[in-house]
């Protein structure tokens, strides 16, 4: 086994590398910003390398910097996490021209995978459906309209560089196509530096799901089910569960083997994913893209499977066989998982960034919650905003989902605005809990909330009310204790202020504070 890992990351992920690295009995090395010196992930690594100042570009993506500190540490191998390098061709061909480890697939997969016209060229030639359109680029307008004609309106552009919506346009008629044409190639130049575009039918009311995969250098290759990643806000996952409520086993044989298929056709190692857009109606899937990474909502899999994916990508990339064939892989239960941001969704999802001055986190039965902050943790504008990722298991959706909603009423994150109260009202949704999750679903649910809210005008003054009223019983209970003095009151303390800070929280989700 590796002695040393170094892990090109930060937050949530590189924590949960690090824990990976301890049950393994590897080192974990550390790599950080200059504002990051009193991060979680530096206090949980044996070692920490700065590699520059706050933004990216000059510390996380900084490749001579990251290699160096693993060269100067003497780590073996580097995992990237999430983000940042991790679906970088060229820092993974960096990294084993230093002559060490890149835990991931290899950098001639990677390139494939990130050009979305290569990936879908490797899609039809391993015999794998694609979302019916170009496998090459657009060469003009004029070409675009005859295509689109083709295959009827509506069409969606989308960027040849790009992936996860960035670029993308839905054009629903002729007329709309040279405007939107040109508007998606000048944002794709802007954000990747590549104008190229190509076209695809629009799908109507599809849900996303996404197959994990697993592979090791010796030609085994495995899916272990999928994830369902309808709820999105603004092309990003909000919640996402397995096995999905739309699954049954003929589905995901088949979702299964045609990710496996496009695995082996590009020669992957290690941890990927293989998304679907799949019709609510017909059922019928459709490849999308591949991530050549390991996944943010990794834990739900895992919670499923029973199966470790980071021990895995270490164990696999150390030139270990797969510990289990595919007839091994079992699911059990249900996972769901919610991302909690340091947003306001009271404004617009606007960032929140602070210190965190009170923090309490959820546990008992079936709870997971991957964080990468502590009381006092600074949450910087310059880095992602995601905090922690939720996730509850039950042997069924519905025992997960309670979990879910015991546990997010438990969380409680102080300083800064976080999307909690957002999934506390989720998890109570009707469509939610039966599961209608197209992709129209975030949309929906906040017009329901909106209406919602025009009539909860009257129940705030007696929330009002009620607060008061709980304020004063408190003072009552508080001086009755302190007359006792023998600590009898301590019970009902915990018990007022439990209440209280529920009433609080309640009174409080039309001002827009957080608790
Ligand atoms: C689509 C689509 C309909 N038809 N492609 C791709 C990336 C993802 N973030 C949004 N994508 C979509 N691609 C075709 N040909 C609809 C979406 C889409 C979507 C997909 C899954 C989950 C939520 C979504 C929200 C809006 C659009």
């Amino acid at each position: 086994m590796f002695r040393k890992i170094l892990i090109a990351n930060r937050g949530e992920i590189a924590v949960r590398v690090i824990r990976a690295c301890r049950d393994l009995g590897v080192s974990p090395v550390a790599v950080y910003s200059e504002p990051d010196i009193d991060a979680v992930h530096v206090k949980l690594s044996d070692h920490a390398v700065c590699i520059g100042p706050a933004p990216s570009v000059q510390s996380y993506l900084n490749i001579p910097a990251i290699i160096d500190a693993a060269r100067k540490t003497g780590a073996e191998a580097i995992h990237p996490g999430y983000g940042f390098l991790a679906e970088n061709a060229d820092f993974a061909a960096a990294v084993v021209d230093a002559g060490l480890v890149f835990i991931g697939p290899g950098a001639d997969a990677m390139r494939i995978m990130g050009s979305k016209t290569s990936a879908r060229r490797a899609a039809v030639d391993a015999g794998v459906p694609i979302v019916p359109g170009t496998v090459e680029p657009l060469a003009s307008v004029e070409e675009a309209d005859a295509v689109a004609r083709q295959f009827g309106y509506p069409v969606m552009l989308k960027a040849s560089a790009g992936g996860g919506g960035k670029g993308m346009r839905l054009v629903t008629s002729a007329d709309e196509l040279r405007s939107s044409f040109e508007n998606a190639k000048s944002e794709a130049a802007a954000a990747f530096g590549d104008a190229s575009l190509y076209l695809e039918k629009a799908i109507e009311r599809p849900r996303h799901i996404e197959i994990q995969i697993f592979a090791d250098n010796q030609g085994n290759v495995v899916h272990l089910g999928e994830r369902e990643c309808s709820i999105q806000r603004r092309h990003q996952k909000v919640i996402e569960e397995c096995p999905s409520p739309i699954n049954n086993a003929g589905l995901r044989a088949a979702m299964g083997e045609a990710a496996v298929k496009l695995a082996r056709a590009v020669n992957y190692s290690g941890a990927g994913t293989v998304e679907f857009l799949v019709s609510d109606i017909t059922r019928d899937f459709f490849f999308l893209e591949m991530n050549t990474r390991l996944q943010v909502e990794h834990p739900v899999t895992e919670l499923v499977t029973g199966i470790d994916l980071v021990r895995e990508q270490i164990t696999v990339a150390n030139g270990a066989d797969l510990g289990f064939s595919q007839d091994d892989v079992n699911w059990n239960g249900h996972a769901v998982e919610c991302r909690v941001y340091a947003e306001d969704p009271e404004n617009n999802f606007f960032p929140s960034p602070g210190r965190i001055t009170h923090l309490s986190v959820p546990s008992g039965p079936g709870i997971r919650d991957d964080s990468g902050v502590e009381l006092n943790s600074e949450v910087s504008i310059h880095y992602d905003p995601l905090i922690s990722k939720l996730a509850a298991w039950g042997r069924t959706r519905e025992e997960a989902i309670d979990r879910l909603r015991r546990a997010l009423d438990e969380y409680e994150v102080g300083g800064i605005k976080t999307t909690l109260p957002f999934f506390r009202a989720i998890v109570r949704d009707e469509e939610f809990k039966s599961a209608r999750l197209d992709t129209g679903f975030i949309s929906r649910f906040n017009e329901r909330r909106d209406t919602a809210r025009e009539h909860a005008g009257a129940d705030e003054i007696e929330q009002d009310i009620a607060l008061i009223a709980a304020t004063i019983h408190y003072a009552k209970l508080q001086r009755a204790a302190a007359l006792r003095h023998n600590g009898a009151g301590e019970e009902n303390r915990w018990k007022m202020v439990h209440r209280l800070r529920r009433l609080q929280r309640f009174s409080r989700s039309n001002d827009g504070s957080t608790v």
